[in-house]
């Protein structure tokens, strides 16, 4: 090359990785994908085939290339990706993968399958940003070389969607699956029913989602999720090694079921659907045995098509609950959920009451966390003013909320899970998780701004170490990002802090 900066700056790297990897090891050349480049799965069950077919798919469509994905067998050729958990070593756990990159192969192992699918976002983010692109790009599809040796920190790295004060399709959320699954996020928590919406069929109270979904903020259709929706996107999850933790909002933010049902309610009498955004007006009638009844039938109905552990009760904000009430309902829910062979999550406001030791407190803005621990009961991270992506990023921002404050890249970056609530040690920590309330949103446009850039932050708070991450050299890393979320289409916010590339 006549310009050796150029050059030098084209060559690929491997030091633009989100979230940061554990340890790399850069070996200074590079390995080609061509035309001729296989994916080939060790051993080739359906579930190894189909991991090396999502990769696949990713890259077809900038590559052009035929990517077969084949049954590994024995010798291995030069120019081809190779994914195996054969030989993976036990220490990588349940996610965690081993990468190594050479002139002539990449060679992908993990001891699971799902370290293998962490692993395919390592190959994807090594290979140049255009190859997310959908349509044909001129290449060439150079990866650095060296080794990659990469396990996550927390076992929850989630995201939350609201789906109830705006209601979201089936296609936005698969969307936003896709998206977080690049960042290795692997719990994807839906906020199903509140005071304005209720989003999921349940056969046995059949018009909590034909009336309670049919509304939303500020007027207009609602919408709502059928019972086949809901499981397949839970399909949908499974292929990216997503869990899908249901939320049932309850005793308070539940108008739109009391709107459904009149003897829900301690009068007996249904009040009107809700399009505000006041909070802590409604609560189920404790006093009632129906509401019990009400609760096992969702709770039932919902595990059953729920393959993950976790069902989320809310039990945020009953502001009308009387607080002994509270206690006796919380109690109660918390052995209807451990009856369905479910964990119960809910909000920080449930450490007020005994909880079970499986049950797990999910914290956002008080110290009711610290009390949660020494219950002994984990908890999740989800602070307001460090991960609500509903947050607006500052004055500006045309949408969002700020009742938490604003919330720049930066600071949804640099804060610590372990450090944020006093008196919670790491072992206390489930994991992070970023919520998405909509109260001012409606478009997939709209969440992906909100959730993107300050997403992959969050991810990498959930996966990397805390030694070694610091803001001054994640945001040139994200910088590096900016044309690969702009490949992949993402309406992002082009954060000033960053400087994009
Ligand atoms: C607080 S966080 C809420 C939600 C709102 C959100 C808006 C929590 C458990 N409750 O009902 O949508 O603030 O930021």
């Amino acid at each position: 090359m006549d310009n050796p900066t150029l050059a030098k700056s084209a060559q690929p790297g491997l030091g633009n990785l989100i979230p940061k990897p554990v340890s790399v090891t850069a070996t200074g050349d590079t390995f080609t994908l061509t035309a001729a480049t296989d994916i080939y799965v060790e051993p080739a069950t359906a579930e190894l085939t189909a991991i090396g077919s999502y990769l696949a798919d990713k890259l077809r469509p900038s590559t052009g290339y035929g990517l077969r994905v084949l049954p590994a067998a024995g010798v291995r050729t030069r120019g081809n990706l190779y994914l195996t958990t054969q030989g993976g070593d036990p220490a990588l756990g349940e996610e965690g993968y081993y990468l190594a990159v050479t002139p002539d192969l990449v060679i992908l192992v993990a001891y699971q399958p799902a370290g293998l699918f962490r692993g395919i976002q390592t190959i994807r983010q090594l290979l140049p940003p255009s190859v997310e692109s959908s349509s044909p790009q001129p290449g060439p599809w150079q990866m650095a070389t060296g080794t990659i040796r990469d396990t996550p920190r927390f076992v929850w790295r989630g995201i939350m969607l609201d789906v109830s004060r705006h209601f979201f399709g089936v296609a936005d959320v698969k969307r936003l699956m896709d998206l977080m699954a690049l960042y290795k996020m692997n719990i994807f928590h839906l906020h199903l029913s509140d005071d304005q919406g209720w989003r999921i069929t349940i056969n046995s109270w059949p018009n909590l989602a034909p009336h309670g979904g049919s509304t939303q903020v500020g007027g207009g259709g609602g919408g709502y999720y059928t019972q086949a929706d809901y499981a397949d996107l839970v399909a949908y999850a499974q292929i990216r090694y997503i869990t899908v933790v249901p939320e049932i909002d309850m005793p308070g933010h539940t108008n739109a079921a009391l709107a459904s049902y009149p003897e829900l309610n301690c009068d007996g009498v249904a009040p009107a659907l809700y399009t505000g955004i006041e909070v802590g007006f409604s609560s189920l009638c404790i006093g009632k045995e129906l509401t019990f009844t009400f609760v096992d039938d969702v709770v039932r109905e919902l595990a059953a098509l729920t393959p993950g552990p976790y069902f989320h009760i809310g039990g945020d904000e009953a502001h009308s609950t009387n607080p002994d009430d509270y206690t006796r309902f919380i109690e109660r829910v918390q052995t209807i959920v451990q009856a369905h062979d479910k964990q119960m999550v809910g909000w920080g406001e449930i450490a007020r009451v005994k909880l079970l030791p499986t049950s797990i407190a999910h914290h956002w803005h008080s110290d009711m966390a610290r009390v949660a621990a020494q219950q002994g009961v984990k908890v999740i991270m989800s602070p307001a003013s460090r991960t609500y992506l509903d947050m607006q990023y500052d004055a500006s921002t045309p949408l969002g909320l700020h009742w938490a404050g604003y919330m720049s890249v930066e600071d949804a970056y640099t804060w610590d899970p372990a450090t944020e609530v006093a008196g919670l040690a790491e072992s206390d920590i489930l994991g992070v998780e970023a919520p998405l309330w909509s109260e001012t949103l409606q478009t997939i446009d709209d969440i992906e701004f909100m959730v993107f850039p300050r997403l992959p932050g969050e991810a990498e708070i959930g996966w990397s170490p805390a030694a070694g991450r610091g803001w001054d050299e994640y945001r040139l890393r994200l910088g590096a990002h900016g044309a690969r979320l702009a490949a992949l289409g993402v309406h992002f916010y082009p954060s000033a802090q960053i400087d994009w590339q």
